[in-house]
């Protein structure tokens, strides 16, 4: 991708049956969002209405023509489905381009903004899983195949590496996983006692600037698809009493590869082990109602449904008045907000304090004159209501979490 000259690509799409117009409209817009992230310009579409994706042939022949002819000013042919490897390559032979799938550029996309080892690592199992039953094919005679993902080289290396090796890659890179999902585990289990929300929901919903807002932290937003790979996690600032901390998770997509979404399961363990879920989509977004249930979805497939959710619906600055109304009538269990506005950050934090508040229980504790550590830690960990004094200890009333509870009165007992 060099200089300012962004590569030209064509989107290919295939309306199959059951898709309305304006969701296949909406699904090229996203291709060509992710495109973008990519660095491709997609300067042209292709559309086709077809009872199925055929075995062989994406497009019918007439299609193919016309997209042998757009195709010759471009560097990349994008399809907006998971593709065989024989349609691709039947793509390929056409059309003389590069072919990606939609599963392929958003693996790219994964690969370039993975950031720490952990990311890293999810994002090349990924890769391998969707490599592996391509390069079946390619011993068969290619050198070349599936449009190597991102092309340019990247996963080039990868082809070379014969199944065996790739098997052996694939369980070494399970294997590191797995540490990191223990160490991950242990952090979580410390954290346990506190109280923790996650911001969770499709990609550009606008989590990482919700994370801003509420724990004063610094990071990564960007008008970009799934700008955001790693979790992070930081205490909600101001600081609440007991402490509150909030984590910052990967986005969700339409059609997101099921690899993927496995591979992050680790990373995805914040939202599943979190109290409190927040649901964030951006309402400004007229498809943000198929992102909830998208995000849903993907939740439900990596077992974090059964969290409590509270729905944020987010870029409230970009909508009229009239429009809020509606959606405020629409979505009464929801908090409406704009990451711009620090009111309604307010807002959204009283709502989450709220929650826990509920959640809390209260409770009187007998600390001894000789266990004043325990004491520190209440006043850390807990909302004290009273506290006197008599001739063996403290006396002291306070609101925390049940599970936080029962750890100081076995600390005490
Ligand atoms: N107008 C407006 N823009 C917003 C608001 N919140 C976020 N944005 C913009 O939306 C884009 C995406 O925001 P992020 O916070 O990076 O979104 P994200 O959900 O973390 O996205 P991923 O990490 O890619 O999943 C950025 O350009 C933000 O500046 C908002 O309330 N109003
Ligand atoms: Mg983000």
């Amino acid at each position: 991708m060099s200089g300012n000259v962004r590569p030209k690509a064509v989107a290919v799409g295939v309306q199959l049956p059951g898709v309305s117009d304006a969701e296949h409209a909406s699904s090229q817009d996203e291709l060509a969002r992710l495109a973008k992230t990519l660095g491709y310009d997609v300067v042209a579409r292709l559309s086709q209405k077809r009872s199925a994706l055929a075995p062989g042939a994406v497009l019918g022949e007439g299609k193919l023509e016309e997209l042998v002819r757009i195709a010759a000013g471009c560097e990349a042919v994008l399809v907006d489905h998971e593709i065989t490897p024989s349609q691709a390559r039947n793509l390929e032979k056409a059309t003389g381009q590069e072919v990606l799938d939609r599963t392929a550029v958003i693996l790219a996309i994964f690969h370039r903004h993975a950031r720490s080892r952990e990311a890293r690592l999810q994002v090349e199992l990924a890769r391998l899983a969707y490599l592996a039953p391509r390069l079946r094919e390619s011993s068969a005679g290619r050198d070349r195949q599936g449009g190597g993902i991102g092309g340019k080289g990247a996963g080039e290396s990868n082809l070379e590496l014969d199944r065996r090796k790739l098997r052996d890659r694939m369980a070494e890179l399970r294997r590191e996983l797995a540490a990191f999902s223990r160490d991950g585990g242990t952090r979580r289990k410390r954290r346990a006692e506190q109280a923790t929300t996650a911001l969770v929901g499709y990609t550009n919903a606008g989590k990482s600037s919700l994370m801003r807002a509420l724990t004063g932290s610094a990071v990564y937003v960007a008008d970009q698809l799934f700008a955001t790979l790693d979790t992070t996690v930081r205490a909600l600032e101001p600081p609440s009493m007991p402490r509150i901390l909030v984590s910052d998770t990967v986005g969700f997509i339409k059609k997101l590869p099921h690899d993927l979404v496995a591979s992050f399961r680790s990373t995805l363990e914040e939202a599943r082990e979190a109290d409190l879920q927040l649901q964030v989509a951006d309402a400004s977004d007229p498809a943000f109602r198929t992102h909830l249930e998208v995000t849903r979805q993907v939740l439900g497939e990596i077992g974090a449904d059964g969290v409590p959710v509270l729905l944020v619906l987010n870029k409230r600055d970009r909508l009229a008045p009239a429009q809020q109304e509606a959606l405020a009538a629409e979505f009464p269990e929801a908090v409406l907000v704009s990451a711009r506005v620090p009111e309604d950050v307010s807002r959204l934090r009283e709502r989450i304090l709220s929650f826990f508040e509920r959640d809390m229980e209260e409770a009187e504790l007998r600390v001894p004159y000789t266990r004043q550590r325990v004491l520190s830690e209440i006043h850390q960990s807990c909302r004290v209501l009273a506290e006197g004094h008599d001739e063996h200890g403290t006396l002291i009333r306070v609101r925390a979490r049940p599970e936080l509870l029962v750890k100081l009165r076995a600390a005490l007992a």
